[in-house]
C-alpha cells in the first residue's frame, strides 16, 4: 500500500485529495498544524466522511524539524504540498507571514525531502496568481510570470525552488500551476463561496444584500474534485514536470453572480452592492488557462461545468443554512448564523479576515 503525506490536509484541496487517494488504496497521512480550535479545523474531512481514515500528524511548514520527523516516521512515497497562507487579501496585511509559510515553507519541505526522503515524489501547489498582470490571451507553462500580490510572489519563489530542486538534485518534483478551483468546501472568504453563501442567506430571508469588490475581474474556474485528480496524475509520470490545469473558460465575477442568483430564482442586481474596501490594491484582471499539455500528457480533462458547480455550491449552502438552526456545522457560515446568535471565535476570525465578508443581515 503506497503512503502519501499531504500538507494542508484540512483545506479544500487537502480534503478532496485525501478522498481520492483513499479510494485508490493509499495510506493517507495529513499534516495538521496545532490549533486551539482543532474540533472545527478538521470539518472538511468530516464533511466528506473520511476523518477517521486520514492519519493526522502534527507539524508546521515553518518548522523544518517537524517536517523531517514526519518524513522519517511515515516514509511516504508521495508528498503533496498543499499547505499555504492562500488568501490573497491577507497577503497584503501579512506579507512576511505569507512569504514564510507559502514560500519558505515549501523550501523547508523540499530540503526535508532532500535530506530524509530523496526518492519520494513531490507535488507543489503552484498558482495562476503567478501570471498576475499577464499580457497573454491564454496562459500556459511558457507564459511569463508577473505576480501582483505578496501571495503570488511567495508562490513564485516556491515554484522556482521546486524546479530548482528537480534540476539540481534530481528530485521527482512536479509543480501544478492550477487556476482557481472551487467547491462546496471552498473557504467562505473566497469570492465564489461568498456568493453562493450569500445567495443561500438571501433566499432564506437571512440577509438582503451581498457586498463585493471588483465585479469585472475574470477567472478560469473549475471544480476542486477534478483538479486534485490532476495532482495525482502528475506524480504517476516517469518524469517530473510542470503543468497548467484549467478549464479554458473565463468568466467575470458579475456573470458568476448572475448565474448563482438566477439558480435560486433571484436577480443579483437587486442584492449585490460594491464595497470599495473590498477592492484590492493591485488586481489580477484576467486569467484564462491553456491546459493542453495536461490534456495531452496526463490525459486530464475537467468534467464539471461552471453551471453544475454553482448549482452544487448553492444547494450545499442552502442545506447548511437550513440545518444551522439545529446542529453546529463545520463551517463559519453555519457557526456564524445559527438562530442569529453570536458568531463563534473561528467564525469571527474568518469574517474579519475577509473584511466583514458576510452579507448584510438587515
Ligand atoms: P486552503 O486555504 O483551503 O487550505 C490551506 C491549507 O494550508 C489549510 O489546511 C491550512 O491549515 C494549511 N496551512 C496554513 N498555514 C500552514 C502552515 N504554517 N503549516 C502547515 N499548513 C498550513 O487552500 P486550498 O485547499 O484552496 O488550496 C490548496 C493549495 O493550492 C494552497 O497552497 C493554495 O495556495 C494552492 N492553490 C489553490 C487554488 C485554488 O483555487 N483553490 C489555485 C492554485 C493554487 P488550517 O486549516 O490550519 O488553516
Ligand atoms: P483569487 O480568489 O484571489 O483569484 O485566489 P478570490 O476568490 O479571493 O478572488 C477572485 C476575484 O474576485 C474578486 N472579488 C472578490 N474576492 C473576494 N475574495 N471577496 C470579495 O468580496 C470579492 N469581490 C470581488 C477579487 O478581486 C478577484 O479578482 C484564489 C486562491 O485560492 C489562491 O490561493 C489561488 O492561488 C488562486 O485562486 C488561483
Amino acid at each position: 500500500m503506497p503512503t502519501c503525506l499531504i500538507t494542508g490536509v484540512t483545506g479544500q484541496d487537502g480534503a478532496y485529495l485525501s478522498q481520492l487517494l483513499l479510494q485508490k488504496g493509499y495510506r493517507v497521512v495529513g499534516m495538521m498544524r496545532r490549533s486551539a480550535s482543532s474540533d472545527v479545523v478538521g470539518g472538511r474531512l468530516r464533511w466528506l466522511g473520511i476523518a477517521d481514515d486520514v492519519e493526522l500528524v502534527d507539524g508546521n511548514l515553518v518548522d523544518l524539524s517537524s517536517l523531517i520527523r514526519a518524513l522519517q516516521a511515515y516514509e511516504p512515497d508521495e508528498v503533496y504540498n498543499l499547505g499555504a497562507q492562500s488568501f490573497v487579501p491577507t497577503s497584503w496585511n501579512q506579507p512576511l507571514l505569507t512569504g514564510l509559510v507559502t514560500g519558505i515553507g515549501t523550501a523547508n519541505l523540499l530540503e526535508a525531502m532532500r535530506i530524509v526522503r530523496p526518492g519520494a515524489r513531490f507535488y507543489q501547489a503552484s498558482s495562476s496568481e503567478m501570471f498576475g498582470r499577464t499580457r497573454q490571451p491564454r496562459q500556459n507553462e511558457n507564459s511569463p510570470f508577473y505576480p501582483r500580490s505578496p501571495y503570488g510572489i511567495a508562490k513564485l519563489y516556491a515554484h522556482w525552488m521546486t524546479v530548482n530542486h528537480r534540476e539540481s538534485f534530481g528530485l521527482h518534483a512536479s509543480s501544478g500551476i492550477l487556476f482557481n478551483h472551487e467547491s462546496p468546501l471552498r473557504g467562505i472568504e473566497f469570492v465564489t463561496r461568498k456568493i453562493t453563501d450569500g445567495v443561500a442567506r438571501i433566499k432564506l430571508g437571512l440577509a438582503r444584500r451581498l457586498p463585493l469588490g471588483n465585479l469585472e475581474a475574470r477567472r478560469d474556474w473549475g471544480h476542486a474534485r477534478d483538479y486534485v485528480r490532476a495532482m495525482w496524475l502528475m506524480l504517476q509520470q516517469d518524469t517530473p514536470d510542470d503543468y497548467v490545469v484549467a478549464t479554458g473558460q473565463t468568466t467575470t465575477i458579475r456573470e458568476f453572480c448572475r448565474l448563482a442568483f438566477s439558480y435560486a430564482g433571484l436577480d443579483y442586481r437587486e442584492h449585490v452592492v460594491t464595497r470599495h474596501d473590498l477592492i484590492r490594491p493591485a488586481e489580477v484582471d484576467f486569467l484564462l488557462g491553456d491546459a493542453s499539455k495536461a490534456r495531452d500528457k496526463l490525459g486530464w480533462r475537467p468534467t464539471v461545468t461552471l453551471e453544475d458547480m454553482i448549482a452544487e455550491m448553492v444547494e450545499a449552502d442552502l442545506t447548511r443554512h437550513r440545518a444551522a438552526s439545529g446542529a453546529v456545522a463545520w463551517t463559519a457560515a453555519a457557526t456564524r448564523h445559527p438562530s442569529r446568535g453570536h458568531p463563534g471565535p473561528r467564525a469571527r476570525q474568518e469574517r474579519d479576515l475577509a473584511h466583514a465578508d458576510a452579507p448584510d443581515a438587515d
